[in-house]
């Protein structure tokens, strides 16, 4: 049966192609810009093969000891494997595995966006993965300060671009208390900065309302950084939120607690009435003339499309609309971001929250790369 289906199928004129076999350094072929492929590319950055980076980059040992000499960089990505600041579903600590698994289709040869005609992988920055913060999971304290240690010697490395010096970091959590130690290596660049913070939860709550004032240590936890944030003087009274819709504590000391550390709310709904680029014009007029860092914890997103986290809330953002909104940002300067929250083993088979959250992250790279930024080493 099948030799006489393939007897008809040569019957016209066309003929059997001619497989020729290439050398094993050459199986892998990489893209080059006129769309033509050049045999025996760099095979180490093949997708869905090798050791996994996010988006196939550059592994750097970035937390190489003094004195050795590491490959320069522009912007970094880095993991925080850390999830015991949760108070509901743990498993943010293989949030980035889970993260840099979503973002395996994503090639820095095969990226130019359909929306913009550009590749932000092949522009002037020199995007890197340095992996994983080595943090210890048996105690917070020591792990919250590992993390203060990682960004602090991957942003104090010297840039690869003369021109911009310090380079730039998205992590991906981890619980949404990775934030803070970020926060605390950026305010050593660049000062204090505007927060805009995509969540559907404020995460300003008083360590005594949320944690139960039991101790210090309690305190300190994923609803309560940006309380940590605003009393350490990291960041400023122009913040801002994106996507609240869960409900607080109490009937009227959250939300003004909430204003007195710098933020003001756009709640999930507002986007029925604003549409994104109302979210988009509220986020740049609340943040101008500052200096922003970013932090999307993507139960932002409606649990539809990101089901695997912590802390779900209904009735969020699509992917879409958080995809759409992100880039409506360019042309601010990020001077850090992150992707928290994403805890692997709520998803789904079709893997919907961790490839949201890689798309997430490449928005996030491609407003880095937009907006370059000066920063004090
Ligand atoms: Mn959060």
């Amino acid at each position: 049966m099948l030799r006489s289906l393939s007897v008809l199928g040569l019957a016209g004129t066309v003929l059997a192609r001619e497989i020729t076999f290439p050398p094993v350094s050459g199986v892998q072929h990489i893209l080059a810009d006129d769309g033509g492929l050049v045999p025996g590319g760099d095979i180490s950055a093949a997708m869905y093969s090798g050791l996994l980076t996010f988006a196939n980059l550059p592994y750097v040992h970035c937390l190489a000891a003094d004195g050795t000499e590491v490959e320069k960089y522009d912007i970094a990505i880095v993991g925080a494997p850390f999830d015991t600041g949760v108070t509901a579903r743990p498993g943010a600590r293989f949030g980035p595995t889970g993260i840099r698994e979503g973002s395996r289709r994503i090639s820095p040869e095969f990226s130019w966006s359909v929306y913009t005609g550009r590749n932000h992988f092949r522009e002037w920055a020199k995007i890197v993965d340095c992996g994983d913060a080595p943090l210890t999971v048996l105690d917070n304290t020591i792990a919250l300060k590992q993390l203060d240690k990682t960004h602090r010697v991957i942003s104090g490395r010297k840039g690869n671009d003369s021109e911009y010096a310090v380079p730039r970091i998205i992590t991906l959590g981890g619980d949404h208390t990775t934030t803070l130690p970020a926060l605390r290596s950026t305010y050593d660049h660049w000062g204090a900065v505007s927060v805009i913070h995509f969540d559907s939860h404020l995460d300003t709550w008083d360590p005594d309302v949320l944690g139960g004032g039991l101790s210090h240590y309690a305190g300190v936890n994923h609803g309560t950084f940006l309380h940590i944030a605003h009393e350490e003087g990291l960041i400023l009274n122009s913040s801002i939120h994106a996507g609240i819709r869960a409900p607080v504590a109490n009937k009227k000391y959250d939300l003004k607690h909430d204003r007195a550390c710098g933020f003001h709310i756009i709640k999930a709904r507002d986007l029925d009435r604003l549409g994104v680029q109302g979210v988009v014009d509220r986020l740049k007029e609340r943040t101008t003339g500052t200096r922003v860092y970013i932090s999307v914890d993507i139960d932002v997103l409606d649990p539809a499309y990101a089901p695997a986290t912590g802390t779900a809330e209904p009735g969020g953002f699509t992917t879409r609309e958080l995809l759409t909104i992100l880039d409506g940002l360019s042309g601010m300067e990020v001077i850090g971001a992150d992707v928290v929250e994403v805890a692997p083993i709520y998803d789904n088979p079709g893997e919907t929250t961790t490839l949201a959250a890689a798309e997430v992250v490449r928005s996030l790279l491609s407003l880095m790369v937009d907006t370059p930024v000066k920063g004090k080493l």
